[in-house]
């Protein structure tokens, strides 16, 4: 008998943890920029999985690589070597410009992976009292769902009822220079980890200056600067690296999510020798981390970004999607703004009732075909795959102002 979407929705809610609110969609295939559910209605994916699959879903070259290496060897843990794991290392620490890299697999362990590694070289490298080294957090930072990564979070509904926390933080505003510098005052800070661009939060772009005075802070006073570009990197944004629009390289670079073009759970926390050195044999690592099927997913994944100019077109696109968006709905009151850069976009909503608008916008959306969720309340990130072309792009703006005009009242 053939399970429809209700079938299928009414199985998780019956067998499966109630840790999501999914909008009641049921996808069973996707292809590049689209998806569609079980009932055979396709979508154009306007959240690209949270920006995991920026190369499009199933990308033939990356999928081969999956299925080829899956037939060879899958796993060997790294109690011994493999064939691909230097490979890779070479590959990746050229591509962005690194001494080393070390492979882990999802983005939160990504996040714990450079706190340890800041940790370390705060005793060992700038002589921070054993204990004593602190890490400095903006609020509105997300960076996964690990106690080490809530402890950071000002999110009620990512930390409410899981405490206690884990000691050794310091969470100041975002985009804040003053108070970033006033931080900086303690002998014992021994980094800062930011998005460049805060993802959950709701798509926050920081002034133009901020991460680049942030970074210079850090080198005026020996503190490194980490960041987490496991969403805005990876073409994301317009650039590689979102970084690569401040002129400056990150101490510690994290990667997750498109690193895999969405195909299997692949991080990476990149850094100097002085840096990643100071973990030793056996001080951390995961079964998993940098096994062959993931090293050649994401060789294969960030050559689809490189020889596809995925980064360039998200550029373009992204710009016309703000120019259009903008001039669209410049009369339409239920619009408070539209901010983003490259194809990392959001819309803010005006929810005069708090009659959880953004949601039923959404809604709406998925029956016009197109798929997008909000994040916080009233905003709306609007992230397709980097591969969306102008075609399609218009087509999709044409249903996001239809909706938001239905909604406009
Ligand atoms: C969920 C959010 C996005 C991230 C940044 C690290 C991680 C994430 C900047 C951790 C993960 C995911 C987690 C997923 C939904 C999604 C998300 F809404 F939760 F916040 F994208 F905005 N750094 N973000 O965005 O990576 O361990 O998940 O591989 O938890 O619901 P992960």
């Amino acid at each position: 008998m053939k399970l429809t979407s209700k079938n299928l929705i009414e199985l998780e809610l019956k067998h499966g943890a109630h840790n999501y609110h999914p909008l009641p969609v049921v996808l069973k295939r996707g292809e590049d920029i689209f998806l569609w559910d079980v009932e055979d209605k396709k979508y154009y994916d306007f959240l690209s999985a949270y920006s995991a699959v920026n190369q499009g879903h199933c990308h033939p070259k990356i999928v081969s690589e999956l299925i080829t290496q899956s037939k060879t060897l899958t796993l060997t843990s790294r109690a011994f070597h493999n064939n691909v794991l230097g490979e890779y290392e070479r590959f990746i620490t050229e591509f962005f410009g690194y001494d080393k890299v070390l492979p882990m697999n999802t983005g939160v362990e990504g996040g714990e992976t450079a706190i340890k590694l800041a940790r370390k070289w705060a005793y060992n490298v700038k002589k921070i009292a054993k204990n004593k080294a602190k890490i400095i957090f903006v609020e509105g930072n997300f960076w996964g769902r690990t106690l080490g990564a809530i402890s950071s979070s000002t999110d009620p509904s990512s930390t409410n009822g899981f405490g206690p926390f884990m000691p050794g933080y310091e969470i100041i505003p975002y985009n804040d220079i003053v108070a970033l510098k006033k931080s900086f005052l303690d002998p014992n800070v021994a980094a800062i980890m930011i998005e460049p661009i805060q993802g959950e939060a709701g798509v926050i772009v920081p002034d133009d200056d901020y991460l680049k005075q942030a970074y210079e802070l850090c080198k005026l006073n020996n503190i490194l600067f980490i960041a987490d570009e496991v969403q805005t990197g990876i073409g994301r944004t317009g650039k590689r690296l979102c970084c690569d629009y401040l002129g400056f390289k990150p101490d510690i670079l994290i990667l997750g999510k498109a690193l895999s073009g969405g195909v299997f759970p692949v991080s990476a926390v990149l850094a100097s020798d002085q840096i990643m050195l100071t973990i030793k044999p056996g001080e951390h690592g995961s079964t998993f981390g940098g096994n062959p099927i993931a090293c050649k997913v994401a060789m294969a994944a960030l050559k689809v970004i490189k020889d596809e100019k995925l980064d360039e077109n998200a550029y373009i696109m992204g710009k016309r999607f703000r120019e259009q968006i903008k001039k669209y709905t410049k009369d339409l009151p239920i619009v408070k703004e539209i901010r983003g850069k490259g194809l990392l976009n959001a819309i803010e909503i005006i929810d005069k009732n708090n009659k959880n608008t953004a949601w039923d916008i959404c809604l709406r959306m998925s029956e016009y075909g197109l798929l997008a969720k909000p994040t916080h309340g009233n905003i709306i990130r609007f992230a397709p795959p980097l591969t969306i072309k102008k075609a399609d792009l218009d087509s999709c703006i044409s249903i996001i102002i239809k909706t938001l005009k239905e909604y406009n009242k």
